[in-house]
């Protein structure tokens, strides 16, 4: 009787896993390849602003948002598509800020990285250098203080982040709270065009979790199994009041900084290294070994489709028109006017 509950046990726990890879997986893809139209929409001129891509980060960031659960919150930053569509935005909601459809969260008036969702507990985006750590722990401070339990906070920051004051202040901050706050750095070994050893002069970013009075965690950034772990664990031991948790992964960005950039100056012998390998390649080829090949192209089928039904959709909605526009950012001008405010 035992061992046949310790097998349904762990055939669970299996099951689980699996459930939660092909998550992760979907993911994944639906980024790469939501990401490469965007790629192509920026150069046909159809995309105002900059375009910045999350390749090569989708494993380590799509973990962040398979990790989290409805009621937690999400402070995602540029290169994080895959955490976006793992934690439930839909991908018509991020093509409506590319296209600016007027049907989009914000309206079609605010960039498209600076797209966020309340109501889905997606917090806009202010900048990408480290001021989402204040902001999401500040977030996590009013839930305690309302009474609001086990909800956890997930932010992310790039290896150039982590050297900002707004980081150090914000993670401080967080420590001294014990707040239930998962920061993920994505060290993908270049900050723009300057390379890690010109940025800190620790030998690990995750050496810093102590100073901070953090629990550290170091991740292979490239294996799509290992960040499902890591993160998960991290975001079970914050939601279970151990404090923050420091996940520094690493990885390789594997585009310029925007769509605007070559990243010429990306050392080629960092490519040809374990930390230049691109994760959705890992995962294809390891779901292959596993046998599982066919389920992987069907994921992928599925996410072309998606893509390709969410651009024609999204193509035909209508854009801001400025003379009908209340210029409210949360509120139509007749709430706003009912509740007193300008
Ligand atoms: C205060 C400020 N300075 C500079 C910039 C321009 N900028 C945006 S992202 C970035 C580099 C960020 O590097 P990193 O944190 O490593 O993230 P990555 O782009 O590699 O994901 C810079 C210099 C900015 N947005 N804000």
């Amino acid at each position: 009787m035992a061992i046949r509950a310790a097998a349904a046990a762990v055939r669970s726990i299996q099951e689980g896993t699996d459930a939660r890879m092909e998550r992760l997986g979907r993911a994944m893809l639906r980024a790469r390849l939501l990401e490469e139209k965007l790629g192509s929409l920026y150069r046909a001129g159809r995309i105002v602003g900059g375009v910045y891509l999350g390749r090569g980060q989708e494993a380590l960031s799509g973990a962040g948002g398979v990790a989290l659960r409805k009621g937690d919150i999400f402070a995602p930053l540029i290169r994080d598509m895959a955490g976006r569509l793992a934690f439930g935005e839909p991908m018509e909601d991020a093509l409506r800020a590319y296209l600016g459809s007027r049907l989009g969260p914000m309206k079609g008036r605010d960039g498209n990285i600076h797209r966020g969702d309340l109501s889905r507990g997606i917090l806009p985006m202010i900048s990408h250098l480290g001021a989402m750590v204040s902001t999401l722990a500040g977030v996590l401070m009013a839930k305690r203080m309302k009474g609001e339990k086990r909800k956890v906070g997930l932010t992310c920051a790039g290896d150039g982040a982590t050297s900002t004051g707004s980081f150090h202040e914000g993670l401080n901050l967080a420590a001294v709270e014990r707040l239930p706050l998962v920061v993920v750095v994505a060290d993908n070994g270049y900050a723009y065009s300057t390379p890690n050893e010109r940025q800190f002069a620790c030998a690990d970013l995750v050496d810093r979790a102590r100073g901070y009075g953090v629990q550290g965690h170091s991740v292979d950034g490239t294996d799509p199994w290992v960040c499902a772990e890591v993160l998960q664990g991290a975001v079970d031991r914050a939601r279970g009041g151990e404090g923050p948790q420091l996940v520094v992964g690493k990885l390789l960005r594997l585009c310029g900084h925007g769509e605007h950039d070559d990243g010429l100056y990306v050392d080629s012998k960092i490519q040809r290294s374990e930390r230049g390998r691109d994760c959705v390649q890992v995962m294809e080829s390891e779901m292959k070994k596993r046998g599982s090949g066919k389920e992987w192209q069907s994921w992928r089928a599925e996410a072309q489709a998606e893509v390709e039904a969410a651009v024609i959709k999204v193509s035909a909605e209508p854009v801001p028109d400025p003379f009908e526009e209340d210029w409210s950012a949360t509120k139509s001008g007749s709430e706003a006017e009912e509740s007193g405010s300008s």
